[in-house]
């Protein structure tokens, strides 16, 4: 039997287990990145581990979140990541020079290597046809590290592309009608894989616009092959040499094979606030808006830039609309202004951003009250703006750039033809904003400076026997790392500060929780399927453990923070059969009688609703190493053991 893309890649990286689907797999990590929001407690983590030089093939720390400095927080983040980059062997990308997935896209990622980073949208690089997973700081610091990076060996999905889009349907259109087909669990435990003559047709920029949003999906990741156009882009880049030819085995097996016929596309929308509440353009009408947002990870690549330029040139933004415009990195700003198409963005009206991620993570431009924005991002969730009641919805760049001018979501097919929009032969390229780590020789002169923003994280205890706490809290299916832990510009400066953010913690669904946690002591908490979707922020699990979480029951988890759980040692558990969900309301005391040894022994485990006097079976789908962990209470206390 032959490989897929990805198995191919497994195959060439696997250090642990076996190849067998739902098993757990250790795989060596030859990249790492990180970016500012979980790169201090990464780095935290990784000086935690005592290693003195990173042991991958390239490691990169970007500052792209925090940059509003607002105070002095952030800019005392981007001082300790930059010194402890340079005393650990890490290429550091300052402030300014771009959103990491764009920038690692650009500058590092290789074909046919595996990327690990402290980010979901990670697999941005399986559009340059690497293995890249989004992960929790910690298995990113265990990388740098030289340890395995574990994950459970997904399923194979492969989406074939068919045919060739119409003029002002892209990309972006082709991950909404993924995300509409397949919904926001529909990749868990996946790896997406993309194929068909249909793929020629799409740059490396574009396929990275697909992989990105893969994320959404859930997936483990998405990939595409590397062919001539992967060489293309390489070339274009400098970097011919790091190209090799990747395609899956004609005699491949997928577990589920879709088709999308792509002239049979039409202009998308994600409406709010879920990246898979997808209509079409036309289905949803001509609403009327207040606010236009281009750039983020997902849409922010000179081609992208290239047509806004060219819908926006000799035009007005419609007086009613806001447009603010963030390209995704150094280079792609430098060519705009090069090629002079930057000048046709500020002649519109357009308001230009530092490359940064900006407004996809709430760090400036929140709508007005209620406003209607349309964001050419990957994530609409509730309040992700900065505005509780804004209305976002998701699209394409070309849609975005054609609305903005009219005033209302608008379908840009209405341009008719369009200009042919080419990858250049070159790119500008100049490293400057990239520091390199000092030589290691020289290493032990480095000062890492942690300002007063860095605070230390805490550490979980090893299980106990028996756990006995209510139900602090009871949410719904889909909750989001953003419910969980939410972003944006007040409370992003705290990420080095875990006792500050606790304050907000699920702020969005029940103000009163954290104080309800803390008075308790210890809480479990209840939630229904695809709990912890979204982000990879470890913040997510290592607050609640501030708040004295000792379990999290649910009818199912999304995978990062699953595994976010596990290595802040806060006990994961799925309920047998869902419809026990409904059996515990909030405030119930619970018990899990003898977890400790059920959990070592791999015996059945019952949770004990004593208000409602019922047992419930639940799981706890734990193997070997994970299960470790959680009995050492969370992955430093594993590892120290180990040690
Ligand atoms: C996001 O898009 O939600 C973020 C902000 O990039 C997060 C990382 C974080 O919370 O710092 C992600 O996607 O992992
Ligand atoms: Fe940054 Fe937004 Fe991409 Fe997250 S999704 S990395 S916040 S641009």
């Amino acid at each position: 039997m032959g490989y897929t893309i990805a198995e191919k890649i497994i195959k060439a990286h696997l250090v642990n287990g076996e190849m067998v689907k739902g098993t757990q797999i250790g795989l060596k990590i030859d990249q790492t990145l990180t970016q500012d929001a979980t790169g201090t407690m990464a780095y935290l983590q990784l000086e935690a581990l005592g290693v003195d030089q990173v042991k991958t093939e390239r490691s990169v720390a970007y500052i792209d979140h925090n940059t509003l400095q607002s105070g002095f927080m952030n800019a005392d983040d981007h001082k300790y990541i930059g010194t402890v980059a340079k005393k650990h062997g890490i290429y550091f990308s300052r402030p300014g020079n771009g959103i990491c997935h764009q920038v690692h896209l650009e500058r590092f990622g290789k074909p046919g290597k595996t990327l690990i980073g402290s980010d979901s949208h990670t697999p941005t690089c399986g559009g340059i046809g690497m293995f890249a997973c989004g992960a929790g700081g910690f298995d990113v610091a265990v990388a740098m590290a030289g340890g395995a990076y574990h994950i459970n060996m997904p399923k194979m999905v492969r989406i074939n592309l068919v045919g060739q889009l119409k003029p002002w349907v892209s990309a972006k259109d082709i991950i909404l009608k993924v995300l509409q087909m397949l919904t926001v669990k529909g990749g868990v435990g996946k790896v997406i894989e993309y194929g068909g003559e249909g793929v020629k047709h799409l740059s490396v920029p574009e396929r990275a616009t697909i992989t990105n949003m893969g994320a959404e999906l859930g997936a483990t990741t998405s990939i595409f092959p590397s062919d001539e156009t992967t060489k293309a882009f390489l070339k274009a880049q400098g970097r011919e040499e790091d190209w090799v030819e990747l395609k899956a085995d004609d005699d491949a097996e997928y577990d589920e094979v879709y088709e999308i016929k792509l002239d049979e596309l039409v202009p998308m929308v994600a409406c709010p606030h879920s990246p898979d509440n997808v209509k079409t353009v036309a289905e949803e009408g001509q609403i009327k808006i207040d606010q236009v947002c281009i750039g983020s990870c997902t849409n922010s690549s000179l081609t992208d830039m290239m047509k806004v330029a060219a819908i926006l040139k000799g035009k007005k933004v419609h007086p009613d609309v806001s447009l603010a415009i963030a390209p995704g990195s150094k280079q792609v700003l430098t060519m705009m202004a090069q090629m002079g198409i930057l000048t046709d963005l500020i002649d519109a009206g357009a308001r230009i951003l530092e490359s940064a991620c900006g407004p996809c993570i709430g760090m400036g431009q929140s709508p007005k009250s209620a406003g209607v924005s349309l964001r050419t991002f990957n994530r609409n969730f509730l309040g992700r703006s900065g505005t509780a009641d804004a209305q976002v919805y998701l699209l394409s760049p070309e849609t975005a750039a054609y609305s903005a001018l009219k005033g209302y979501l608008a379908d840009p097919t209405e341009l008719g033809d369009m200009p042919n929009f080419q990858v250049p032969e070159h790119f500008i390229i100049n490293d400057n904003m990239i520091e390199l780590p000092a030589a290691p020789e020289e290493a032990d002169n480095v000062e890492v400076v942690k300002g007063p923003n860095i605070k230390p994280f805490p550490v979980a205890s090893p299980l106990e026997q028996t756990i006995k706490a209510p139900a602090v809290l009871k949410v719904e299916d889909n909750i989001t790392t953003d419910h969980i832990m939410p972003a944006g510009s007040k409370i992003l400066p705290y990420r080095s500060n875990i006792p500050y953010l606790s304050q907000f913690c699920f702020e969005v669904c029940d103000p009163a929780f954290p104080e309800r946690a803390k008075h308790a002591g210890s809480g479990i908490i209840v939630g229904g399927s695809n709990y912890g979707q979204g982000s990879s922020r470890e913040h997510a699990a290592l607050v609640p453990l501030y708040l004295g979480i000792k379990a999290v029951v649910t009818k199912s988890f999304a995978r990062i923070h699953e595994a976010n759980l596990i290595n802040t040692g806060i006990l994961p558990l799925t309920f047998a059969d869902p419809a026990d969900y409904d059996k515990i309301e909030q405030g119930d005391i619970l018990e899990l009688p003898n977890i400790k040894d059920a959990i070592a022994n791999g015996t059945p485990i019952t949770l004990v609703d004593k208000t409602k006097g019922i047992s419930i079976p639940v799981n706890c789908n734990l193997d070997g190493r994970n299960r470790e962990i959680i009995l050492d209470g969370g992955l430093l206390n594993y590892l120290r053991s180990k040690m």
